[in-house]
């Protein structure tokens, strides 16, 4: 556990001959659930395993358990494959990507974060974003009679830069406030407005956030047709898969869901129905590289594409993970990157590039990150918790 801009879980695990491997374990806002998890009923099981078992190994912790699926369960699983994986590629002394199939493409196309409350200041964030090089741009803004809005910028100090995903270092979860009504009314202007600014070229997507019903979520999607969004994002609570059928029979604007998703048990009605259009989870809550790699192929027979989770909750250690992966399947879609801070830089010494637009994970041996015990530290564990909702009559709901 370290905190250095935010608090993050990782797994080292280090074989008999010391090769290290490393993985990431972090839940955002429930993150001693899985150091409890993991040191508690995971770490004893595995010394004096045979750490080249990756396969044997996740089948062992995720039926042994009894227990089933979960963001806990899962971050824990995951934690320990890509630590496994990273081992691996150290013994082939290759970089992890070339261990799953090798590079199907150059680079990795991402998106930054791009936020603003009032146009200018979102104009100026998207322009910092392309001038940091960007090529798709996420874009989310304040809404008028709504005090505080999901992923933009408190304050136009940070450049209009969305800098860290909102757990905020306190006791108690912020309570925020939301009406979706204001937001439909709001939003297809804003598209219309970057659109007229920036043009028609240049990939645009939105997070819904899961605050919609399927029927808003159908009205938004077809609102925004003429901007061609790149994905509408999380427009509806997806526990109930099927609900994304009513979103898809009113509009053509793509969807991406899945970033709450532990297990491709979650998919199943959206990947076989076409439902959706990109795969969000992140290696780390989904079972680590073994799991999501048989998610995206599973997605990829639907013409489904990755979109990789990648928010500054996501460590470095994950987010390398998911470079790996995104270098090598055929579905590629999009990555998030959402820059980390100087104080996790200085912990995990990461080896992925960002150049003109497109990540690479580099081509050190195995994941390409070293985590710095000593560094790591001095960054105690601080609780942290994202916001949640009420809407105006108090009712709790979806953040
Ligand atoms: C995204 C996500 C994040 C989440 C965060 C939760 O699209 O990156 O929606 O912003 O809110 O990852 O921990
Ligand atoms: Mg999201």
């Amino acid at each position: 556990m370290t905190s250095p801009d935010r608090n993050f879980v990782t797994l080292r695990i280090t074989t008999e001959d010391g090769v290290v491997g490393l993985g990431d374990a972090t839940l955002n806002g429930r993150e001693l659930s899985v150091v409890s998890y993991l040191r508690d009923h995971v770490v004893p099981l595995l010394v004096g395993r045979d750490a080249h078992r990756i396969e044997d190994t996740w089948q062992f912790l995720y039926r042994s358990a009894y227990w089933r699926r979960g963001p806990v369960t899962m971050a824990a699983i995951a934690a320990v494959d890509v630590a496994l994986w990273d081992i691996k590629a150290r013994y082939a002394r290759m970089p992890l990507y070339q261990l799953l199939g090798g590079a199907s493409r150059n680079g990795i196309m991402a998106y930054g974060h791009a936020s603003g409350r009032d146009l200018p200041e979102l104009f100026d964030s998207i322009r910092r974003h392309q001038d940091l090089g960007f090529r798709s741009i996420r874009v989310q803004t304040s809404v008028p009679g709504i005090d505080a809005v999901y992923g933009v910028a408190a304050q136009p100090s940070s450049g209009g830069r969305y800098d860290y995903e909102p757990a905020q270092r306190a006791p108690l979860p912020a309570e925020e406030d939301w009406d979706t009504r204001a937001y439909l009314r709001h939003i297809p202007a804003v598209f219309e407005a970057v659109r007229n600014e920036f043009g028609p070229e240049l990939p645009l997507l939105h997070d819904g956030h899961h605050r919609m019903t399927p029927i808003q979520a159908a009205r938004l999607g077809k609102d925004l047709e003429p901007y061609d969004l790149f994905w509408l994002e999380d427009c509806t609570p997806a526990e109930n898969q099927e609900a994304l059928r009513l979103v898809r029979q009113h509009t053509t604007t793509p969807l991406a869901i899945g970033e709450v998703f532990n297990t491709v048990w979650d998919y199943q009605t959206v990947i076989r129905e076409q439902l959706i259009d990109y795969v969000r989870s992140a290696v780390t809550h989904t079972g680590g590289i073994s799991a999501l790699r048989r998610i995206l192929d599973f997605a990829a027979q639907y013409q489904i594409k990755s979109g990789i989770h990648g928010p500054t909750d996501i460590s470095p250690v994950g987010m390398a993970a998911a470079l790996h992966l995104d270098l090598a399947i055929h579905n590629f879609g999009i990555q998030e990157y959402m820059q980390h801070g100087a104080r996790t830089d200085e912990v995990f010494r990461q080896s992925f590039t960002f150049t003109d637009g497109f990540l690479h994970p580099g081509e050190q041996d195995g994941l390409g990150v070293v985590y710095d015990d000593e560094v790591a530290d001095r960054f105690e564990y601080q609780p942290a918790y994202l916001p949640f909702n009420r809407l105006k009559d108090g009712t709790v709901h979806d953040w």
